[in-house]
Parts: C-alpha cells; structure tokens; sequence
C-alpha cells in the first residue's frame, strides 16, 4: 500500500536501459525490464548515434515494464538532433566523440576569450560541448533547415508524447546557460550566432511533460493516460541524485562508467580562474544544486580495448588485473588523446612509453594501467575539488557500473585515503525514478531520498589498504606533467 511504479528509460553511452522502481515511503525496489546495446555507427560523414534503434529499445522496454504511473528519460549529455518544422528528424544525431569540432574551440575563443566563457557558463572545456558542437555545424545544410533542437533524452520525450520541453540540468550541459539564473546567456549565444529560438522552453526536474501519445500506448500496450514527468535528464543529475549519502556526511561523489565523473555538490557555481585552469565543470543538478566536477576518461578506456580485443568478459580480465602490482603502469587517465575510439591499448602503451615508464603489453597488465591509472586521476579530482571550493571530505560515494568492480573500488579508496562507499550501481536509474516519486507525493527533500536508498540498497564499503606512499610518489610523477596552476 501506498507504493507506486514508475518507468526509468536511462540511455548510456554503451547501453540503453529501462527500469522499473516500485517506491513508497519504505520501499525502494528497482528491477530491470529491458536493456540493449547502443552502437554508435561509423558513416562516411562521421560518428553517428543509431536513435532510431534506440528508440525501438525503449519501446519494448516500456512494453516489458509494464503499467506504470509515470515515466521519465535520462542519457548522456551534450547530444542534439535537429527537426524540421513538420517536427520531423534532420539526420542522425552525432556522436559527441565525432571529430567535427576539432580546431572549433580555438576559433569560438577568438570571440569569446575562455575566461569569459567559463565565468558566463561555468562549464569545464570539453571539446564536445553542445556550443562547440553547433558552431561546427554552422553552414551546414542541416542546421539551415532545423526549426527545433531536442537534446537526446528530450527527443526521445518528443516522439512518446509530441511535446517538446528543454530539461535544465541537460541543459546546463550545452555551455549556453548561466548558471547562476538557470537561465540562457542570450549575449553569450548572440555574439557566436546560435540561434537559441531552436531551442524549446526550459523545464527542471518534476515538471510534467506530457502524456504518452495514443500509438506510444498501442505499440507499448501501457494503460493510460501515462504522464511523462522530467527528471534530471542528464544521466550524471539523475546519477548524483541518487548517491546515498548521509544527511550531514561530507562527501565527495564519483558516478563511474563510460565516463568517470569525480566532484562535489555545491549550492553555487565556482568559476575562479583556479577551477578554470584545473578544468572543473559546474553542471546544474536537481533541487538548485551545482555538479561541481571533473570528467575522467573512465572505463571507456578499457570498454575500448576490450572492443579491440573482442572479448566480452571482463571477469578473467580483471582477475589478471589483480595479481600484478600496483602502479607498474599509469597514464593520465583525464588526458584528451583518450577521447576519440580506435586502437586503444596501442594508444595506452604508447602514453605509458612517452611518459618514460615500463610499457604493459598484456591485456591483464594494461586492465590494470587503466585501473590504476582512473584511481590516480579519482585521487587527484578529488583532491583538486576539495582545493578549489575550499572544503573537506570524509568519504567518497562511488556509484553507477564500477561500483561492480570490487578492484577499481578498493583502488580507489586506496588511492584517495578514505573510505569509498559503492553502490548502487544503477544510481541513474535510481535518481531518475525518485524524481518522479517525488513529483508524485513521496514526501521528503533530496537527503531523505538518499536515506530512502542508503537504507534499501546494497552498498560495499571499502577502506584504504596498501601503502599510502605509493600512492603519493605516483601522483606526484603524473601530476608533475600537468601541475595544478597556482
Ligand atoms: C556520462 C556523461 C557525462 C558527459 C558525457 C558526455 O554518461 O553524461 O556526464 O560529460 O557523458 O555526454
């Protein structure tokens, strides 16, 4: 009694899934419905993200979930597809690793110097920020005949209900808002000619946004009316949301997968010229809180080599991983060379060579250099965050898929010196459907929905082992190469 069931569609980079979380005031049970592989597609003209196949994943997964008393969409960030005016899709949408915005960014500086760009939006350097994305695609036949811009978990809204909203904490993702109104920089998007009128109105997570159209709900076979209610649609939002912290802990957040994103969450954005130089992004979260973060290349780099390898199954890899030493190997696993796919153990060994260390050659020892080298660059994120917006931590909350990874877990508590609490590992999913249960009725702020999934849900805790002084002479060797600016 008084439980309710809402759908979580949550796309990453890898896969797509949707998830069902039945929600009451004690209860929190989440079970997968449906998951699926997101392929992104190599086509002459570039990488391209294959959205209609996974639009048919979240169809049948909303037909395996089941009747459901709202749903919400979350992915990753930054990506767009554009629409005609009769509403219909422009071309595929493209991949944020796509190589259109190489040498951008050094041409949007010349009219905005970068200082003001990060003061004006609080967004870290990333050369696939929505902003560089469509300067780059400026004169291109496809950007002169959009009408309308829906960033991916919005457009994935658009085609279930025919309503069209921008959701702000993805929003914030673009490099276009300001993130102390929660507004657009309209001088800031004037003076790059962007067209923000592509864009539709703003929404924050809980807002209503829409109903599941009458063929959504025929080819899903959901009762209805269904509403659609927006989350923090960002997947990192939904993901920080759903860290199981403690009301008064002092905590430090690490969503790990495709990306490992290492920070704090702030009540206000830090835009010093320290934190820019540092490359500390300021994304907006759910409830008027700021992501104050820094992107790591993260299992991405070991996705990626598996994909090379043609193994699937990370089990033995890891159990390999384990028996060699620590710090044998490391690479700055922040540095950008890592971003692009293609031949990345030859691209590791080949950073490891440079950096004038012994090369991994095995596929066990260069598992291991990634994992190593990710618990170097969390220490090091963590550590910087702390710095840069002047407070402390007593413990790290590591969430989404590496919270799996016991080695990458016990790594990183070894690395950081402090406890890392794991789990869960499906926080987008989780975030997202608490947001919903709130918008709902399910009483209580953002700390008593974590206490909600601190009590419910299994959680690992790992504390520092091995020699802290390894640790620190390896950080000092990498963080030597790319020192903190004073
Ligand atoms: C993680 C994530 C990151 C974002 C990257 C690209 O899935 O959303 O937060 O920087 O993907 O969109």
């Amino acid at each position: 009694a008084g439980t309710k069931t809402f759908a979580a569609v949550d796309l990453g980079a890898s896969s797509g899934r949707v998830m069902a979380g039945r929600v009451g005031p004690d209860t929190l049970r989440l079970t997968e419905a449906h998951r699926f592989p997101n392929r992104p597609v190599h086509l002459p003209e570039g990488l391209r993200w294959d959205i209609l196949g996974l639009y048919g994943g979240v169809l049948d997964g909303l037909r395996a979930a089941g009747p459901v008393d709202s749903l919400g969409i979350d992915s990753w960030a930054v990506d767009y597809g554009l629409l005609a005016a009769d509403g219909s899709l422009l071309g595929n949408p493209v991949h944020y690793r796509d190589r259109r915005t190489e040498g951008v960014p050094e041409q949007v500086w010349a009219t905005v110097p970068p200082d003001d760009l990060y003061r004006a939006t609080g967004i870290q350097y990333a050369p696939f920020n929505t902003l560089y994305q469509l300067v780059a695609a400026q004169g291109t036949p496809q950007l002169a005949a959009a009408r309308y811009l829906l960033l991916i978990p919005d457009l994935i809204a658009y085609w279930l209900t025919g309503e069209q909203g921008t959701e702000l904490t993805n929003a914030s993702t673009t490099q276009l808002i300001d993130p102390r109104s929660g507004d657009w920089n309209r001088p800031l998007a004037d003076r790059l000619g962007i067209d923000l009128a592509l864009f539709a109105p703003l929404r924050r997570p809980g807002d209503p946004a829409g109903t599941l159209l009458p063929a959504v709900q025929e080819r899903t076979g959901l009762p209805g009316p269904v509403p659609v209610t927006a989350v923090g649609s960002h997947d990192t939002a939904s993901a920080v949301a759903a860290v199981p912290a403690g009301r008064r802990e002092r905590f430090a957040y690490l969503c790990t997968g495709t990306w490992s994103l290492a920070g704090l969450e702030l009540d206000a954005p830090v835009t010093t010229r320290t934190s820019r130089a540092a490359n500390f992004t300021n994304e907006l979260g759910v409830d008027g809180t700021v992501r104050f973060l820094r992107n790591i290349m993260g299992l991405w780099l070991l996705q990626e080599c598996m994909r090379t390898w043609e193994l699937t199954d990370v089990t033995p890899l890891l159990a390999e991983a384990a028996r060699i030493p620590a710090l044998r190997y490391v690479v700055d696993a922040a540095a950008p060379d890592f971003l692009a796919p293609g031949n990345m153990p030859g691209r590791i060994a080949a950073a490891c060579r440079a950096a004038g260390g012994p090369v991994p050659d095995s596929p066990g020892e260069i598992t291991r250099c990634v994992l190593d080298s990710l618990a170097l660059a969390h220490r090091r994120a963590i550590r910087e965050a702390q710095h840069l917006a002047d407070r402390e931590v007593d413990v790290v909350h590591l969430v989404g898929g590496g919270a799996r990874n016991a080695l990458l877990c016990q790594l990183t508590a070894d690395a950081c010196g402090v406890p890392v609490v794991a789990g869960p590992a499906e926080a987008a999913a989780l975030g997202n459907v608490l947001v919903q249960a709130r918008a709902h009725g399910l009483p209580g702020d953002l700390a008593a929905t974590r206490e909600l999934i601190s009590r419910t849900q299994p959680l690992t805790r790992y504390e520092p082992s091995g020699d802290p002084t390894a640790w620190e002479a390896a950080a000092r060797r990498t963080e030597d190469a790319r020192p903190l600016p004073a």
